[in-house]
């Protein structure tokens, strides 16, 4: 081969290196669009506040929204809401209020930029109210017709359970009568409700989260489920996710690949993949941060670009094998008995990855959101635990 086709060779592979690079770089998370309807007092802000949090802030002012509509935003969360605020069905002035949100759903429904859309719609009615005719359902009717992801939440869940479920069933019938059957109907309680007497725990917002996933379009998860609070699991799914997508580099031969000049960057790509499994849980931890980690954790990504060492046999093998024996049926696999390089890094991967995952759970349940904002302490504790599993795990 003269120099000049080698030096042509090595120019394409280099620009499928960053192509490749590019795309498991891409952390920035889509924005979910979420619409929150219903009459006043049902109780939407109140949910709201228990599946975002409140780092929502208010935002739309002075645009042309109506009186009725407020706009929340965060800067640090990927979620975009539109709450419809003291509606009431029989007012004239509310008649307009229900023409102008129908027309922001049905612009953005026809906008041709999937992201712009509303992705899913939560209609409120209050569980105690057994009332569905008249207003509402032609409201709702109306809205369901522009043909969004549609799920009525009965809102205020502290009555008997047998009353509420006879509701729940009646509206499903009228539904049912009406062509409506596609809308899910998901009971909570957003807020502990307390009496003199008793208390009754939040409950239902992990099945409202649940819901809403399933409705939604699949490129509009990852947003979703980074924003909202309540579901641990689904973000562990997404993070699984995140990870499977390195792990599929790794044993297509993408490390092998890495030229030694580019190592320090492949590192990066790895530190990366922590850093959107941080933002996952809404742990924004930096680059710099992700650095310092792995620093002072034991966490040596040379480890897994040479295939030194493997994990396999220390605890997490389990773990990457069912992620591994998932991926399966998309025709992907990763044979752990064959210790070749590439899949060495990618069970290696999994395992950092996953190490990853555990430590950022346990700062959770161990801090206040409050806390969790100030990065020394995340830092810091981030690498306490990571040491304390890597040495229950790999054992030194
Ligand atoms: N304990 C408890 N109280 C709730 C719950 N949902 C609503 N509330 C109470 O009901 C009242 C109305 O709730 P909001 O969340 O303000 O209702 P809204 O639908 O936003 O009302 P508008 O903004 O006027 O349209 C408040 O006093 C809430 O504290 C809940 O799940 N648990
Ligand atoms: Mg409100």
């Amino acid at each position: 081969m003269n120099d000049y086709t080698n030096g042509q060779k090595m120019k394409m592979e280099e620009e499928e290196f960053n192509k490749t690079v590019d795309n498991l770089d891409r952390d920035d998370l889509p924005t979910a669009n979420i619409m929150v309807a219903g009459i006043t007092g049902t109780g939407k802000s109140t949910l709201l506040n228990a599946v975002f949090g409140k780092e929502l802030a208010e935002t739309g002012k002075g645009r042309p929204v109506t009186e009725h509509i407020d706009e929340y935003q965060s800067s640090s969360i990927p979620i975009h809401i539109w709450d419809t605020v003291g509606l009431e069905l029989d007012s004239e002035k509310t008649k307009e209020s229900i023409k102008s949100i129908r027309q922001i759903i049905a612009d953005k429904a026809t906008s041709k930029d999937q992201f712009n859309c509303i992705h899913a719609i939560w209609y409120c009615i209050n569980s105690g109210s057994s009332r569905y005719q008249g207003a509402e359902l032609d409201f709702i009717k109306n809205l369901h017709s522009i043909g969004v992801p549609f799920i009525i939440v009965l809102t205020q869940c502290i009555g008997e359970e047998e009353e509420i479920n006879a509701f729940e069933n009646k509206i499903k019938e009228i539904n049912a009568s009406m062509g409506m059957d596609d809308i899910e109907i998901v009971q909570v309680c957003a807020k502990e409700f307390k009496t003199r007497v008793f208390t009754i725990p939040a409950f239902g917002l992990d099945t409202l989260v649940d819901t809403t996933i399933k409705k939604m379009p699949d490129f509009i998860k990852g947003g979703f489920v980074a924003a909202q609070k309540v579901s641990k699991v689904q973000k562990r799914v997404q993070c699984e996710e995140i990870i499977y997508e390195y792990v599929k580099e790794a044993k297509e031969g993408f490390w092998d690949k890495v030229p030694l000049v580019k190592l320090f960057s492949a590192n990066k790509r790895i530190k990366n993949m922590l850093k959107k499994i941080g933002g996952m849980y809404n742990t924004q931890v930096s680059l710099e941060g992700i650095e310092k980690i792995t620093r002072e954790a034991d966490i040596n990504f040379e480890n897994a670009f040479f295939g030194l060492i493997s994990p396999i046999d220390r605890g997490y093998n389990e773990k990457v094998m069912e992620l591994l024996d998932k991926k399966k049926s998309e025709g992907f696999e990763v044979n752990v008995g064959e210790l070749s390089k590439s899949d060495r890094v990618a069970v290696m991967i999994a395992f950092y990855g996953y190490t990853f995952i555990s430590a950022i759970e346990e700062l959770w349940e161990k801090f206040t959101e409050e806390q969790l904002k100030d990065m020394d302490i995340v830092c810091r504790n981030l690498i306490d635990i990571i040491n304390r599993i890597l040495k229950e795990k790999v054992g030194n």
